[in-house]
C-alpha cells in the first residue's frame, strides 16, 4: 500500500518535471580538488548520478558546480556528499 503510493508520487514527479518547473532549485557549490579540464567530467557524473538532479553544469575555470535540481528528491546535503564521493570535497558557495 505504502509503496504503490510512492510509485504513484515518483511517477507523478517525472511527469511534473518536464513540463512545470516548481519544485526545481539551483545550487552552488565550490568544488575542490579539481586540477585539471577532465575533472569537471567526474564532478558532473557523480552529481548527475544524484536521484532527482536535473543539471549539473561543472566549471573548471572557476571551481564551481552549479546544479539543478528536485528538491522533493534530494537536497544539498546529497549533492555535496555526491562530489566528496567523486573525490571531490563541495560546500555550497555564497
Ligand atoms: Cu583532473
Amino acid at each position: 500500500m505504502t509503496t504503490a503510493l510512492a510509485v504513484v508520487v515518483v511517477g507523478c514527479g517525472l511527469l511534473a518535471s518536464s513540463t512545470a518547473l516548481a519544485a526545481e532549485k539551483t545550487i552552488t557549490l565550490a568544488v575542490k580538488n579539481m586540477y585539471c579540464a577532465a575533472c569537471p567530467h567526474t564532478v558532473k557524473a557523480g552529481l548527475e548520478a544524484v536521484p532527482g538532479v536535473v543539471k549539473a553544469v561543472v566549471s573548471y575555470k572557476d571551481q564551481t558546480a552549479i546544479v539543478t535540481y528536485d528538491d522533493t528528491k534530494t537536497d544539498a546535503k546529497a549533492l555535496t556528499t555526491a562530489t566528496t564521493n567523486a573525490g571531490y570535497p563541495s560546500a555550497p558557495k555564497g
